[in-house]
């Protein structure tokens, strides 16, 4: 099973068998609170009839259409309608189906562009400490998620890291972004110096780190990040799999800090998880960089068999049109000052050590049980399932991230769970 302890589970496996709204359903009848949107990804809520109709449509009308020197209407519908939401200058779209596969589109289209323009020395991707890009190898080498790192030997050549962003002893308890750490970008000059500008091909951060507890980057962090790339001809990459599509209360997190990266993945909203899709956007002068040498010859070798699958791109069409027509890319910001509030009110409760938020995430990190990493936060994820609600953990890290049309009562009903939850597994 991916990302589970097989023997754990199947000792007492926890199963759904339906969804509606903001609740999951599970095969003895119980309804469950969904405070994660699924697994980040379903941010409009469950079984929206727009984009459910959209998918039954599109499979008896177009199943399948070969992507490889072919394409269908739906595809370039949708990428027409994707760019409008981007921000301006990130106007041409690949397709992949999943983050992870977005993520080695967009390695593999810096390292094709640099060496199209002819500056094919840059060779060398930068990722960042505590950062997770998905499960492929090319993700996993730019990763620094440890555990999902160390038994895969040495991965793709010629990655290095910057330094994570965390620092709960200046940070602890901010509410949206930090204010310390912006120099934290100036680790990138270090790398330049060490490697040399001539031999970088990109950086990838998440803007907002997910994966690894809910990392905000310090105020001006991120603008600092896009001057020292421009400074050396670096790509910027923003991995935007959990930040886009309204999780911080704008369509893409580039959209909200007003930076505005080279190459920009996604996935996850993109369908509102319906059916598997990732999508990468690249700025025009990557495309055009591309478009040489003979025309009867392929630009980019490389493709995937369900790129641009017809029923992702009708489910992700309704998608838009539910997003759309209920406000939900910027309902975020709105309601963020309800949402910070709830979260730091579990501020003082037994091992809580900090809590961050921003849009519509939340960490709250609880200290670790002496020798045992993760398994305060799991006891309390245990809990909160069998009182009817479903959190997220990730190392001892509770992660919240509801789908977007969650009202203040269901909320509160999670805090309160959650504090309960802490209080018992205490
Ligand atoms: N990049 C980022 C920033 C992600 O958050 C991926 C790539 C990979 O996407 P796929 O679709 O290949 O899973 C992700 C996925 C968690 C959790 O618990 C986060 C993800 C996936 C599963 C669990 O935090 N993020
Ligand atoms: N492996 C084999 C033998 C294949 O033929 C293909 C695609 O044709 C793949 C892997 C890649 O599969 P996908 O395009 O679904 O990623």
């Amino acid at each position: 099973m991916p990302f589970t302890a097989n023997r754990q589970f199947k000792e007492a496996p926890r199963l759904v068998s339906g969804a509606d709204g903001m609740f999951f359903r599970t095969p003895d009848g119980r309804e469950v609170l969904d405070s994660i949107a699924g697994l980040w990804c379903v941010n409009a809520g469950h079984n929206r009839p727009r984009i459910v109709e959209a998918i039954q449509r599109q499979a008896a009308e177009l199943d399948f259409a070969p992507p490889f020197n072919m394409g269908h209407p739906k595809a370039f519908e949708l990428a027409e309608r994707l760019v409008q939401l981007t921000p301006p200058g990130l106007d041409k779209v690949f397709f992949a189906n999943s983050g992870s596969e977005a993520v080695e589109s967009a390695l593999k289209i810096a390292l094709a562009y640099h060496r199209a323009r002819g500056e094919g020395t840059r060779t060398r991707l930068i990722g960042r400490e505590r950062g997770y890009h998905g499960v492929n190898f090319g993700g996993i080498s730019v990763g620094g998620m440890v555990g999902n790192r160390k038994v895969f030997g040495a991965m793709v050549a010629g990655v290095d890291h910057l330094r994570h962003t965390h620092d709960p002893a200046r940070n602890a308890y901010s509410v949206g972004q930090p204010a310390h750490g912006a120099e934290l970008a100036d680790d990138l000059e270090r790398l330049v110096a060490l490697h040399d500008a001539s031999t970088i091909a990109a950086v990838i951060v998440e803007p907002v780190a997910g994966s690894t507890g809910v990392l905000v980057p310090p105020q001006g962090y991120l603008q600092r990040l896009r001057e020292i790339c421009d400074r050396h001809g670096i790509l910027l990459i923003f991995d935007e799999v959990i930040t886009g599509f309204g999780r911080l209360g704008a369509p893409f997190a580039a959209t909200r800090f007003g930076v505005t990266p080279d190459l920009m993945t996604c996935a996850k909203g993109i369908t509102n998880g319906c059916v598997p899709m990732g999508a990468v956007f690249a700025r025009d002068a990557i495309y055009e960089a591309f478009m040489t040498g003979p025309e009867h010859l392929i630009e980019f070798p490389h493709g995937y068999t369900y790129s641009g699958h017809p029923l992702a791109c009708a489910a992700a069409l309704g998608t838009l049109d539910t997003y759309a027509e209920e406000d939900l890319l910027t309902r975020g910001s709105r309601l963020e000052p309800m949402f910070a509030q709830a979260v730091h009110s579990l501020r003082g409760l037994p091992h809580v050590i900090d809590i961050r938020n921003l849009g519509f995430v939340g960490g709250i990190e609880l200290e670790p049980r002496p020798g045992e990493p993760g398994k305060r936060a799991f006891s309390v994820f245990l809990d909160c399932w069998e009182q009817g609600v479903l959190i997220r953990t990730t190392g001892d890290t509770i992660a919240l991230s509801p789908p977007l049309i969650i009202e203040e009562a269901q909320l509160q009903r999670v805090i309160d769970t959650v504090a309960a939850a802490i209080r018992r597994v205490a």
